[in-house]
């Protein structure tokens, strides 16, 4: 079905149209929020541009620092760090800026002046970049508008997180988005630039026989995990591995399955970053119908983190997919 000629659905709905039509459904809604996420959407088209062009532009591999996790930042970490800063900081309702590539969250404005903390991580899985393999950008959104905000606010669990989502940079530019009203999928129409709405209420299947993780990793994982793969491979599960967790979890959102990154002997605490990689993810995942855990006992949107890159070990995707993995967990 065309996003421009279905039956149902007449009238072509652009990201913004959607957004404006989502704030009405919050009458106190002042529009601070749909133009902080109009600010994503331009910056994100910015981004994708780059991205073709990567090649083009000789704008590939490291630029030879590492950023403050310790990895290898590529140059266009950096140019995608700068497009949102520079989009962002001009929307007065941007308190707080905080990206992976920063060391410490960006204060823009004063509690007050701002009412929110946009949280990013401006190109997801960039190692990919080199073989032209799909990367993205993964947003957060939490309030900043407390008093009890003014030191370290932004450390709030997932739970709180006012929006949240990703543009992925694939075969074409997908964005999906969520403000706690379900999950909406929009394409990016080159021809017209803008992001054109494809889906409402995305729905995650509630089972498929899907696994995603790097199994590279595998003789380091806690016991639990191999006991699990070990089931997975008897009962005929395909494995799926992109190396990106935009593309890998558009997949399993899309399709059904679990995304994993457990914890290993490199990264004990498991690699992916809670504030801006895992929450917005598992708030996508949750709100399609699915589970978002970090350990049997603990769901990622109900930790309350204590440092902006702080890590968290993930299991998200398909409810039944993820509770095969915990009870090999658990046993
Ligand atoms: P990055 O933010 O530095 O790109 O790292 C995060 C990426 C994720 O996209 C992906 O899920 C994971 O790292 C892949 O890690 P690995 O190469 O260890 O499998
Ligand atoms: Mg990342």
């Amino acid at each position: 079905m065309s996003a421009y000629s279905s039956n149902n659905q007449p009238t072509l709905v652009t990201l913004q149209a959607h957004i404006l039509e989502q704030q009405t459904r919050f009458p106190e809604a002042t529009g601070t929020l749909s133009w902080i996420l109009s600010a994503l959407s331009i910056s994100t088209k910015i981004i994708a541009n780059h991205v073709r062009r990567a090649r083009l532009d000789d704008v590939l591999g490291n630029v030879g620092n590492e950023n403050v996790q310790g990895e290898q930042q590529q140059k266009l970490d950096v140019i995608a760090n700068e497009v949102l800063l520079r989009t962002l900081g001009k929307r007065e309702g941007v308190a707080v800026v905080a990206s992976e590539e920063n060391e410490e969250p960006v204060m823009l404005r004063q509690v007050g002046e701002g009412k929110y903390c946009v949280l990013f991580d401006p190109l997801d899985g960039s190692s990919n970049l080199d073989v032209c393999g799909g990367v993205g950008t993964i947003f957060s959104i939490l309030r900043y508008d407390n008093p009890a905000h003014s030191e370290n606010g932004w450390l709030q669990a997932g739970a709180k997180q006012v929006a949240a989502g990703y543009v992925l940079y694939g075969s074409s530019t997908i964005l999906m988005m969520s403000i706690g009203l379900g999950v909406d999928m929009f394409v990016l129409d080159p021809a017209i630039g803008a992001f054109v709405r494809v889906a409402e209420q995305l729905k995650i299947p509630h089972s498929n026989k899907s696994y995603s993780l790097n199994e590279g990793n595998r003789l380091t994982f806690p016991a639990g995990y191999n006991k699990y793969l070990d089931w997975a491979q008897a009962h005929g599960y395909s494995s799926r591995y992109v190396g990106a967790m935009v593309a890998d979890v558009h997949r399993i959102l899309l399709k059904g399955g679990v995304f994993m990154y457990p914890p290993t002997q490199k990264a004990p605490k498991g690699k992916l970053r809670l504030m801006y990689e895992a929450n917005p993810m598992a708030m996508l995942i949750e709100q399609a119908g699915g589970k978002a855990m970090a350990t049997p006992q603990q769901r990622i949107l109900d930790i309350v983190p204590t440092a902006i890159h702080q890590r968290v070990p993930v299991i998200l995707g398909s409810p039944n997919e993820v509770d095969h993995v915990l009870a090999h967990l658990s046993e």
